[in-house]
């Protein structure tokens, strides 16, 4: 079963930015379902499953792109 989760973003300085987190959590990371950033509110809104990913992968997948990121829900 999939979960759904709310983080806040740190580190984005123009909207490609967001199209950056995107792509490292819909192309690159292993269990997400879908992830959707939004550059105006600072959130991601990421879709995945809990048995191949966690939280904390989550949030290292966004640190790897170069961002900062903190679970809010
Ligand atoms: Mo915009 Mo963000 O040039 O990593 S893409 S600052």
């Amino acid at each position: 079963t999939e979960k759904t989760t709310t983080l806040a973003v740190t580190g984005m300085t123009c909207a490609n930015c967001a199209a950056n987190i995107e792509r490292a959590l819909n192309k690159k990371t292993a269990g997400v379902a879908s992830a959707s950033v939004n550059f105006a509110t600072e959130r991601v809104a990421v879709t995945y499953d809990p048995d191949v990913l966690s939280l904390e992968g989550i949030v290292a997948a966004i640190e790897k792109a170069g961002y900062g990121a903190l679970p809010v829900t």
